[in-house]
């Protein structure tokens, strides 16, 4: 299919569904997603976690490519990936003592807040330059490829990074090679403050895909079903050796791009407002009401339940010392050279002594 490229061309088996009995769970994540990016917005503002970047509006997005992938599958992340990293079984708690830095984050500390990675997820760590995920994606791939593993790499990304070095170089060698890889742009219309109408004269960013010979794939972000189709039709491609596909993903950041950001200052409420009512989750919870027997008090409860489970995890993280900084010396070095040591030698009198570290 690799020669025969055309423009946002999807593969034949868009058609296959995501299994009703997968729905209701896969709502539980949007869900959850949607608690935790609420309550983190407010506790960054209450100057309780340092910073946040939230994804409300990319729920469908993230959960279904997500749940079309195998646990073997590698996920290389941009920042905004909560809906992946629960589908990948990432504990709530986990997630949330990342956002605190405290005693409990895995990466103790050394990782701006909700940049978070979990190796045993196989979910590499949050990518801040944009792109750079991409070529590590492309790289990974190859190196799947050369071990016959029967697995894929996926990078995630968003309209503003199909602009960067890192996605030409990452498309260009994932295309020669024909990589095992998928390239999940989400679309969501905006980079910091930069409209998708500004990032490039393409008609779709889809389109790109046929630069470097292989598909590319538009699918409306907020079907979490279109989503999960156009996912697993990619991700069967690359395990029968076709090759990479791009899929862009279109959806809306209805949220700040970061707790630093105050998008009032560049786009309407009217933009907001349309986009609002396409919400992926409220989208989902109709379908399960109105095609799935879902009731109104399941759904309450759901709620309810990721509330209390997020508020526990909160409560938990809150009382977790923060992280040892005697911490720092770890990790780089299997034996740490003499002068290593004599700086923690050093640093550990004068800390234990209260002196500034
Ligand atoms: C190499 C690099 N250049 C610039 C930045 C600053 N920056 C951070 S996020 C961002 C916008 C990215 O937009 P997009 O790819 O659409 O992703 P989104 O944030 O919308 O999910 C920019 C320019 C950066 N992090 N890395
Ligand atoms: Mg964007």
């Amino acid at each position: 299919m690799s020669g025969s490229a055309t423009r946002t061309e999807a593969p034949e088996e868009t058609t296959e569904g995501l299994p009703a009995d997968d729905l209701a769970k896969v709502y539980q994540r949007m869900v959850t997603a949607r608690v935790i990016d609420e309550r983190c917005l407010t506790l960054q503002r209450q100057g309780r976690i340092g910073f946040y970047v939230p994804m409300q509006g990319q729920e469908a997005a993230q959960v279904g490519a997500a749940w079309a992938l195998q646990d073997e599958d590698w996920i290389f992340p941009a920042y905004r990936e909560l809906g992946v990293a629960l589908v990948r079984g990432v504990p709530v708690a986990k997630l949330i003592n990342q956002f605190y830095g405290n005693a409990g984050d895995v990466i103790k500390g050394r990782q701006m807040p909700n940049h978070y990675g979990y190796r045993e997820h196989r979910f590499v760590t949050a990518s801040s330059p944009v792109g750079t995920q991409i070529s590590h994606a492309a790289g990974a791939g190859m190196a799947m490829q050369r071990r016959k593993d029967a697995c894929v790499s996926i990078a995630f990304f968003g309209d503003g990074t199909t602009s960067s070095n890192d996605f030409h170089a990452g498309l260009n060698f994932a295309g020669v090679f024909r990589t095992p890889t998928i390239f999940f742009c989400q679309n969501n219309q905006w980079a910091i403050s930069l409209p998708r109408s500004q990032q490039t004269r393409s008609e779709t960013l889809a389109d790109k895909a046929v630069a470097y010979g292989f598909p590319g794939v538009v699918v409306d972000g907020n079907d979490v079903r279109a989503v999960f189709a156009a996912t697993r039709a990619a991700r069967r491609r690359a395990v029968a050796g076709e090759g990479p596909t791009l899929i862009e993903a279109q959806v809306y950041r209805l949220g700040p791009h970061s707790t630093s950001d105050d998008p009032r200052r560049y786009r309407s409420e009217e933009e907001l407002k349309a986009w609002k009512e396409k919400d992926p989750v409220a989208r989902l919870k109709h379908d399960l009401l109105t095609n799935f027997g879902w009731t109104e008090e399941q759904d309450a409860q759901l709620w309810e339940t990721a509330r209390q489970e997020l508020a526990a995890a909160v409560k938990a993280a809150e009382a977790l010392p923060p992280v040892d900084p005697m911490s720092l010396f770890d990790d780089v070095y299997g034996t740490p050279p003499p002068q290593l040591l004599e700086e923690r030698a050093e640093f550990e009198r004068s800390h234990s002594s209260g002196g500034p570290p």
